[in-house]
């Protein structure tokens, strides 16, 4: 899908700060896919859907996930993490997107999951080192983004769990099984 006809629609259902920020894990994913020798179109695709469903009314979005029979436990868990299932739900839906790795890298990009390809990797740690981003271990990981992309991930990961964990906020299966996978 042409990148002008998905950036129409995002400004559409995205505050300005939420569209900027797209952009920007856009332009940071495209960087990361061109290093790692993924597709560069792939990785565009994925970006710009990944959160346009971050703005849509709640109800709405529980409605739309149980529509598609989404994974119950979502709803025991805070709605944060609906948005990236629901954003998958949405490009595949209303824009016609098919390709499963593109799919996958939306559906999973707030949690993180076990055996993540390398798009997802690349939707992962762009959206948490693009040039907006502002916490203080983020300069770290944007120097480790520019290594492999395994090792990238699991500091990432190792950062989520940590500023979860520090909140004593849930931590989805996901997200666990994730950081299980990268530390092995
Ligand atoms: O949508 P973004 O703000 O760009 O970023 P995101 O989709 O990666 O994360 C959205 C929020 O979800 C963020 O505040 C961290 C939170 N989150 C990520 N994994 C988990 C989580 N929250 C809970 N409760 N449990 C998780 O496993
Ligand atoms: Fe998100
Ligand atoms: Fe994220
Ligand atoms: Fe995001």
């Amino acid at each position: 899908m042409e990148p002008a006809k998905i950036i129409e629609e995002l400004q559409k259902r995205l505050s300005m700060q939420r569209f900027q920020h797209v952009l920007r894990v856009t332009e940071t994913a495209k960087s990361l896919a061109n290093m790692n020798g993924e597709s560069i179109e792939s990785a565009e695709t994925a970006a710009l859907f990944h959160d346009i469903a971050k703005n849509m009314d709640t109800d709405k979005m529980k409605e739309l996930l149980k529509r598609h029979d989404a994974d119950p436990l979502l709803f025991k868990f805070h709605k944060e993490l609906w948005h990236a299932p629901a954003g998958a739900i949405i490009a595949r839906e209303e824009f016609g997107i098919q390709d499963e790795d593109i799919l996958n890298a939306i559906r999973f990009h707030t949690t993180g999951r076990a055996h993540m390809s390398k798009l997802e990797m690349i939707l992962y740690i762009a959206d948490m080192t693009e040039p907006g981003r502002d916490f203080p271990e983020v300069d770290e990981l944007r120097l480790l983004s520019e290594g492999p992309l395994d090792q990238a991930m699991r500091s990432c990961i190792t950062q989520t769990l940590n500023h979860l964990i520090g909140k004593q906020v849930p931590v989805y299966p996901d997200s666990i099984e994730c950081y299980n996978y990268f530390v092995k």
